[in-house]
């Protein structure tokens, strides 16, 4: 999977070589790039924003260096037979969601358009809509300064349903999301701890009681937490 980020914090990035994602560009299945907006520019100042136009509070991304910034990651696509899927991060966005995830983790090449301020000037995913799928994402109903966190998330969220990313594969398909549930409580050792035990029929050995209580608990606590899930 080839992954191209745009942004004007590169910095922000440097977390892409620990943990997991570490791993993945190590290994070769993930081969992502970080590019900084201004190298895109050619003023003196390197200017990435402007007033909006109609007015208003804020600054609104120049539509030009990111123009620039698209032909030089897209431009190697013009003969894929798969376009790329190009992310505007945005509160205004799609909920980005475990589906989502697993969606992009089948891309063979994302791209990732970090904005900042009040956003990018809206010709941006028109143009950039003519020759990669674009989506809109939102991490949830909250404002962050910019795609960069959000991004980070994300891509945590996709690279790790990447086949041959996680240790065990069986621990995608029982956590949290993964049946539209919130994970079962769990356990380790010791069986007490503290005063607290273990609940019994974890320590059964019966793996068909052990298989519904974990349901039952996984409902009871979406029914509590996260009735909005239940809903579909
Ligand atoms: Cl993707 N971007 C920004 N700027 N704020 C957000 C978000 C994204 N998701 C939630 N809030």
């Amino acid at each position: 999977m080839r992954i191209d980020v745009v942004t004007i914090f590169p910095d922000f990035f440097s977390v892409l070589d620990v943990s997991l994602l570490g791993r993945a560009r190590q290994s070769g299945l993930v081969d992502a790039r970080v590019h900084d907006l201004r190298a895109f520019t050619h003023d003196r100042h390197r200017t990435v924003d402007d007033t909006p136009y109609g007015g208003g509070a804020g600054m609104v991304m120049k539509p030009e260096p990111w123009g620039e910034a698209f032909d030089a990651v897209l431009g190697t696509d013009a003969s894929a037979q798969t376009p790329a899927t190009v992310v505007f991060p945005s509160p205004a966005g799609e909920r980005f969601t475990q589906a989502i995830a697993h969606e992009l983790a089948e891309a063979p090449h994302l791209v990732f358009a970090c904005g900042r301020y009040e956003g990018i000037d809206s010709r941006v995913a028109e143009h950039v809509a003519t020759r990669a799928t674009v989506r809109e994402l939102s991490l949830g109903d909250y404002v962050l300064n910019g795609g960069e966190v959000a991004v980070v998330a994300m891509l945590e969220a996709i690279t790790r349903l990447v086949p041959g990313m996680v240790g065990n594969p069986e621990s995608i398909v029982e956590e949290s999301h993964a049946d539209g549930l919130l994970e079962y409580p769990i356990y380790t050792k010791p069986a007490t701890w503290r005063g607290l035990d273990v609940p019994d029929v974890l320590r059964s050995g019966d793996h068909g009681k052990v298989a519904a209580w974990r349901r039952e608990q996984a409902i009871e606590r979406t029914r509590r937490v996260r009735p909005d899930l239940l809903e579909g």
